[in-house]
């Protein structure tokens, strides 16, 4: 039989980590055994109530977040949980030995849940000295992230996890994330660009020039293939497997760019850039900003090296100080 998530994490770092990656795969299954049933029961649609974000919360979104915290609330390693659905960290102050900060997006894509396009649940792990205070300790750069991984509810169910080496994907089988592959590298150069296209026109100039010039093949050499679900997961894993890029400019409707930093950008820059990608907010590389506040924004051009290169090229990327 193929390796377990749990075996495979604490043969290449440790038990404390197995653990607690092992415990959001198990409410990963959870969420996912809904999310197969979604249309059956009472369980899609709006739950009544707006997170922080201004945004419609899902049934579904209420339930991977309650079932993701009540993982977090059990295991004593854990020192602060930061949720997208959450306004505030919630801080254990009782728990002096805990080392880990776990910062999640329960259920990105969400709004697709209800048209059956995949969705996934993003978490960032971070590292806490014992005793030090955890609410200051969520706002580190990504650098600084202990492992990072997502979970792409599509046709199978596949976790991909970091923790510093390299990028391996299980698949949920019986109830148990198997090893599926190990040791991912992304493509060096792909064929899709991926970006909402309606927003071109309230984006800084430099991005529609971008995918003009994938279009006609004058940025990296080719032409380039249109791919966007609107689903953050299915649109990196794509990435992550067929190379190429995705880009979430900044909008006038969203001046930051859409996508959040700690929950969001983070983790996946994380995996990409051990797959041997790479990703910046147009100006610095994601895992060097650092956070002003946990709900925070940022532009992202994440991807193959070569795509996030030549992006980089148009935008002028400035060497920080
Ligand atoms: P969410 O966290 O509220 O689900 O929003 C994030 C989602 C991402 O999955 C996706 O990449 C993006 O929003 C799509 O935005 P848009 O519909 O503006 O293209
Ligand atoms: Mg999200």
């Amino acid at each position: 039989m193929a390796m377990t998530l749990f075996q495979h994490v604490r043969q290449r770092h440790n038990a404390d980590l197995a653990a607690l990656i092992n415990a959001i795969a198990d409410g990963a299954a959870a969420i996912e055994a809904k999310i197969r049933i979604a249309g059956l029961g009472d369980v899609l649609g709006a739950a009544g109530n707006e997170n922080i974000q201004g945004e419609q919360q899902q049934k579904l979104d209420v339930f991977a977040n309650d079932t993701l915290t009540d993982v977090m609330k059990a295991l004593p390693t854990v020192a602060a949980v930061v949720s997208e659905e959450d306004d505030q960290p919630l801080i254990f102050t009782d728990r002096p030995n805990a080392k880990f900060i776990a910062i999640f997006d329960p259920l990105d894509g969400s709004s697709n849940i209800d048209v059956n396009v995949n969705v996934g649940t993003i978490v960032s792990i971070q590292g806490v000295k014992p005793g030090a205070d955890a609410r200051a300790a969520i706002l580190q750069p990504g650098s600084e992230q202990v492992a990072a991984l997502y979970v792409n509810y599509g046709p199978s169910t596949i976790l991909v996890y970091t923790a510093g080496k390299g990028v391996h994907a299980f698949t949920l089988s019986g109830g148990e994330f198997l090893l599926s592959s190990e040791d991912m590298l992304m493509p060096e150069q792909g064929t899709y660009y991926s970006m909402n296209e309606g927003n071109i026109g309230d984006s800084e100039k430099v991005y529609g020039k971008a995918i003009d010039r994938f279009r006609d093949g004058t940025l990296v050499g080719q032409k380039y293939s249109s791919r966007y679900v609107g689903s953050f997961i299915a649109d990196f894993h794509r990435t992550l497997l067929k190379g190429g890029v995705f880009l979430y400019p900044p909008t006038k409707k969203a001046p930051n760019g859409k996508l959040r930093l700690l929950y969001e950008a983070n983790p996946l820059s994380f995996i990409a850039e051990q797959a041997g990608g790479a990703a910046s907010n147009g100006r610095y590389r994601i895992l060097e900003i650092t956070p002003t506040e946990p709900h925070m924004r940022t532009p992202l051009v994440i991807g193959s090296l070569s795509e996030v290169s030549a992006v980089g090229g148009l935008i002028t990327i400035t060497p920080r100080e």
